[in-house]
């Protein structure tokens, strides 16, 4: 059983202390009733039409699919909720200007699926371990999580070791939540998908969030056309992938992303930046390769001296 949990109304500061500590934390009461079945109305189709996996990190008594902003109203607000988003900043905005929409994904764990290995979402990308969080991700209660039904399995400070070290089984704890709470966890804290030895299925929502610098794990931009994204709250769309990811990175024919879609063209070149991403620009960390680790992974330190902004061009 984990705590570190948090009521909706608890300060941000708060929960992003405890998830740079330990690697996670629990919000209770984010989303009410209503919320839950209009998300569980929204998305009972796809679970419905989708089959089991059949491969073992995927699971084989598990229902897995993405491409939520295009399916429900519920999770585009979801991924925008200030309480999620307030953490985010403090998580992710010391390493990059921003931070985009890296998934967005149903785990439905019926009975009998059997626990994930143990892993870390940032192996994703090459780099060695202790390394920066990468990603946040939230995974939202839709049924209850319980130690019985396949709630999120999580090593609590893991996210601070090294690549050597591995988990023993009594430092591996099952995540406890109702639903309507959502857990955060960094993309470098260990986890896994936990084993269902209930008769119900257990209900995830995840939605995740990377560095603006790093390749998205779900090409948002994809998974809506031009009139459905166009129809998207604008905060929504700019996370999934429609705005500068900084200072020049990301322009589409020399255009923001988000001037682009919305065909906003000036007579004169515009800044392809925002006063926000400067700002954040300048205060991110640098980082320094130090040299490569095992399996050839690159290991990254925090630049000690460097002059913030100074390599902008
Ligand atoms: O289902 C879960 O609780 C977590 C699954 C997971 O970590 C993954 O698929 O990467
Ligand atoms: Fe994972």
């Amino acid at each position: 059983m984990l705590d570190n949990t948090f009521a909706h109304d608890c300060d941000s500061g708060t929960v992003a202390e405890a998830v740079q500590r330990d690697g996670y934390a629990v919000i209770k009461d984010v989303l009410n009733e209503s919320d839950l079945d209009r998300l569980r109305r929204d998305l009972t189709p796809s679970v419905e039409s989708t089959e089991f996996g059949d491969e073992d990190f995927w699971g084989h008594r598990t229902k897995r699919f993405g491409a939520l902003i295009a399916k429900s109203k519920v999770a585009q607000q979801m991924l925008i909720h200030p309480a999620v988003l307030a953490v985010c900043d403090q998580i992710l905005l010391p390493w990059a200007a921003s931070y985009w929409t890296n998934y967005s994904g149903v785990m439905y764990l019926a009975p009998g699926e059997t626990a994930q290995t143990l892993h870390r979402d940032t192996n994703l990308w090459p780099f060695a371990n202790p390394s920066p969080p990468l990603t946040l991700a939230t995974m939202w209660a839709v049924s209850d999580f319980t130690s019985e039904n396949g709630g999120t399995l999580l090593v609590p400070g893991s996210h601070l070791w090294d690549d050597d070290r591995k988990p023993t089984r009594d430092e591996v704890v099952a995540t406890e939540m109702p639903a309507g709470s959502v857990l955060l966890y960094t993309g470098n804290v260990i986890h896994a998908g936990g084993a269902n030895r209930t008769n119900n299925s257990r209900f995830g929502v995840a939605l995740h969030y990377v560095l603006g610098w790093l390749r998205q794990e779900e090409t948002q931009l994809l998974t809506v056309d031009r009139e459905q994204a166009l129809e998207l709250p604008e905060q929504v769309r700019k996370l999934m992938g429609y705005s500068m990811g900084a200072s020049g990175l990301g322009m589409v024919d020399h255009l923001d992303p988000h001037h682009h879609l919305t065909g906003v063209r000036e007579d004169r070149p515009v800044a392809l930046s925002t006063p926000e991403l400067d700002i954040n620009e300048a205060k991110m960390n640098r980082l320094r390769v130090v040299g490569t680790a095992n399996h050839g992974r690159t290991r990254i330190e925090i630049e000690p001296d460097a002059q913030p902004g100074a390599n902008n061009e």
